[in-house]
């Protein structure tokens, strides 16, 4: 029987972004992928895959993959649907759009898409030509990274990041918030090696996470804290003389009035607010100052707070402070998405004449209250079609009891188009099945590296599975559009989009064939390259602003401070039984909740958990293993309580992503979690979540894994 070899990308929302081996077998009942590896030749990838992807054939050939479209027979929610055929949905979607946009306009449709592929193709062109050309309302992405990213970009102009191979040239490496021993699992082969060069390795998180079992320090500060805490170093670099003059006349602006904002965070008044040793907090400040190259890492999760963006604004000037921005070995590591940046009007033609003006913008954070209430939406007309792809809103946003209630409205059409039936697919009217990534053309460029990689497909479509492309090709004839650029086939759409973002250096020499030949390409960069090493900085003022003069004009704070979410107060209680403050971060073996169907992944992970300090369960009462209920004003669930000392007292911890049929009583975390927007950029604020935990008093069925 013939094998072939074919050239893969990992799609999930990981920085990491894998280069995948797919041998496929040419048997008599057509081709299939009989193994999947880590690609030796990707240099990030190195051969292996984490534990979520390595099993990725298992959710590809899964029983329960969606293989038809279907119609819903049953109350929304119940997931009773008959199967239908493509041309039968496509007519339906059609009519019902097209009434919908006829009597309210293009605003009373929504698409919602987000993470379950970051492919240019099936991500960014298909969430942005058809709905750019009908006229929708736009969704303001701002689930994940957006504090981060507006506040990374007012302090130094663009998210560039060292090359992961400079990570082992660290002498100070502090993860902030971030957990790459689950996230960003390549990076950790790095860390590893820069630590047995003598690298000391900081942790500051709540918990001790597997990034911090192994750190040389873990400092474990109250949530939303970190700004004061980050303040505070700025006071002690200053009064132990640490600051770096020199670079800071030539490269940034504000450092004066920086200081002085910095100079009543004293570690004596820190250590009150982050719970924190005073002479820890000096400690750390002595170790950056003294050990360089010195970098900081950050991801996404550290955001999730009401004071997020100036959390991460604050922590961003720490190296630049120490004259550590620029240094090979150095500087802040938060993501390489600058360093490319596409076409955007190649992506998704929104100047093209045939498109309106976008109609408004609907945070992705508020879908609960934009189904539910019309204040919401001001003078707009309500949400009459939502069409959700490559997202799991019901599982993964926030307030998800709104949300649901949202979906259960009868005078909305919902289109999802899946690979499985989750906890959102239950609500559609109609269903599309969705291929997997071995059954569809894309283009991933990673954001924890600097490599391009082309995925080409492996096997032909599963049953009646399209791509997200091609599903949305297919709507827009059902609709009579004819624009050429959205009856193009994938291939000649990342042609366009490559042609088009040419003149981009770090595309110098990159083109689709070479894509093709290579399978994965790096980035023309200097062989050299350090982010920010030629002094140019792509801020208005040109430098690094510490003081950002943008801020000001948006009405917020210019330079970082430090506020408290106005849910968690700094004053919060650790004495009695009161609330505690649940952060709901990554499962070590889910993505988000994408893979939860995979049996092995649910073994891993176990049934759905909160893991509480064994004083928070003491004085509730609760026993590690006992079935309790974790709820506030939004709504609540009932989880295991795991009772551990990985975690600081008042704070609890359960993972993000798992489905609602996961849980006894159909629900995850995200029904707690709130949909207050943060400071910054409309950011959602899932780790701000005041929750009080009691032991549950009925009699429980066993959660399902
Ligand atoms: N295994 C796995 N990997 C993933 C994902 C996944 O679901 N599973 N998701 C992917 C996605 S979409 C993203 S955005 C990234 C996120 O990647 P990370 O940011 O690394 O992961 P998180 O678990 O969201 O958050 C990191 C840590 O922030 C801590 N934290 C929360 N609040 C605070 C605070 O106030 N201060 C401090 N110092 N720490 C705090 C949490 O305890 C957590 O350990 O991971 C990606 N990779
Ligand atoms: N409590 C809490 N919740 C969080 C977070 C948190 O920290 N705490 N983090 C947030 C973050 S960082 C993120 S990024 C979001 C992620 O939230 P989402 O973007 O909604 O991601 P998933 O929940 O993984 O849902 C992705 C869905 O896409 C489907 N899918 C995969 N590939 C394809 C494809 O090619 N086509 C189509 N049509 N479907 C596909 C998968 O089956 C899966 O059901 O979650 C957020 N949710
Ligand atoms: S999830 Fe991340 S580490 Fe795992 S295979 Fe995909 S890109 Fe690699
Ligand atoms: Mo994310």
């Amino acid at each position: 029987m013939a094998v072939r070899s074919i050239h893969g990308a990992c799609p999930h929302d990981c920085p990491d972004t894998c280069g995948l081996t797919i041998e496929v077998e040419e048997g008599r009942a057509g081709a299939r992928a009989r193994a999947l590896r880590g690609a030796a030749s990707h240099s990030t990838t190195r051969g292996w895959l984490c534990t979520k992807v390595r099993d990725y054939l298992d959710w590809v050939y899964h029983p329960e993959r969606l293989l038809t479209p279907l119609r819903r027979c049953g109350k929304k929610g119940k997931g009773d649907f008959t199967p239908i055929s493509w041309d039968e949905a496509l007519a339906e979607i059609a009519a019902r759009w097209t009434a919908i946009l006829a009597t309210e306009g293009g605003a009373a449709l929504l698409p919602y898409s987000y993470s379950g592929t970051l492919g240019l193709l099936q991500m960014s062109v298909a969430s942005s030509r058809l709905w750019n050309r009908l006229g929708a309302s736009g969704l303001e992405r701002s689930i994940c990274g957006a504090a981060a990213e507006a506040a990374v970009r007012a302090t130094l102009g663009a998210r560039f990041a060292p090359r992961l191979d400079d990570l082992r040239r660290c002498k100070l490496l502090v993860l902030w918030g971030h957990n790459p021993a689950s996230t960003a699992p390549h990076s950790m082969a790095a860390i590893r090696e820069a630590q047995r060069a003598g690298c000391e390795l900081v942790v500051i998180d709540p918990r001790r996470t597997r990034s911090a079992k192994t750190a040389d320090l873990h400092l474990a500060p109250r949530p939303a804290t970190d700004a004061a805490l980050a303040l505070a170093l700025i006071h002690i670099f200053e009064a132990e003389g640490a600051i770096d003059w020199p670079y800071l006349h030539q490269h940034a602006i504000g450092a004066e009035e920086l200081l002085a904002r910095a100079r009543s965070f004293t570690a004596e008044r820190v250590a009150a607010i982050t719970g924190l040793e005073g002479e820890a907090i000096v400690d750390l400040a002595r170790r950056m100052a003294r050990r360089k190259p010195m970098m900081i890492k950050i991801a996404d999760g550290l955001q999730r707070h009401g004071n997020g963006g100036q959390l991460v604004r604050a922590v961003a000037c720490l190296p630049a402070l120490l004259g550590q921005i620029g240094k090979r070995g150095g500087g802040l590591f938060y993501t390489t998405s600058d360093t490319l940046r596409w076409n955007r009007d190649a992506v998704g033609h929104a100047d093209d004449p045939a498109c309106p003006p976008t109609p408004r913008m609907v945070n992705m954070n508020r879908l609960g209250a934009a189904l539910t209430s019309s204040s919401e939406l001001g003078d707009g007309p309500p949400i009459r079609a939502l069409y959700v792809f490559g997202a799991n809103p019901a599982a993964s946003a926030p307030n998800a009891g709104l949300i649901a209630r949202g979906l259960a409205r009868d005078n909305l059409f919902t289109v999802v188009h899946e690979l499985f039936l989750t906890d959102t697919a239950r609500y559609a009217d109609i269903v599309l099945p969705a291929t997997s990534q071995l059954e569809q053309l894309d283009l991933h460029k990673g954001y924890g590296h600097h490599q391009l990689t082309l995925n080409q497909p492996a096997i032909p479509p599963r049953g009646e599975a399209r791509s997200n492309w091609d599903a949305q090709r297919a709507i827009a004839a059902a609709l009579g559009l004819d624009e050429p650029w959205l009856r193009a086939d994938g291939e000649q759409v990342l042609r366009e989009i490559l042609a088009a973002s040419a003149s981009q250096p770090a595309l110098a020499g990159v083109d689709y064939q070479r894509l093709v030949a290579e399978g994965t390409v790096e980035m023309a960069l200097a062989d050299d390259y350090v982010p920010f090493a030629d002094g140019v900085f792509p801020t208005p003022s040109g430098k690094i602003e510490l003081y950002c003069e943008g801020l000001a004009e948006q009405g917020l704070d210019p330079l970082p401070a430090h506020h408290p979410p106005s849910e968690l107060a700094d004053d919060q209680p650790t004495e009695g039984a009161g609330p505690l403050v649940l952060i709901s971060g990554a499962a070590h073996a889910f993505i988000n909740s994408s893979l939860v169907p995979l049996a092995r992944l649910q073994r891993l992970e176990g049934p759905p958990t909160v893991e509480l300090h064994p004083n928070d369960a003491a004085r509730r009462g609760i026993e590690d293993g006992q079935h309790v209920r974790v709820y506030n004003e939004r709504g609540g669930l009932e989880l295991v309580a795991r009772v551990t000392d990985t975690i600081r007292p008042g704070v609890a911890f359960s993972t993000k992503g798992r489905w609602g049929r996961c849980s006894t009583d159909g629900r995850n975390v995200n029904w707690t979690t709130p949909d207050a927007l943060a400071d910054l950029a409309g950011q959602s604020t899932f780790h701000s979540n005041q929750v009080w935990v009691e032991a549950a008093t009925e009699d429980l069925k066993p959660p399902r894994g």
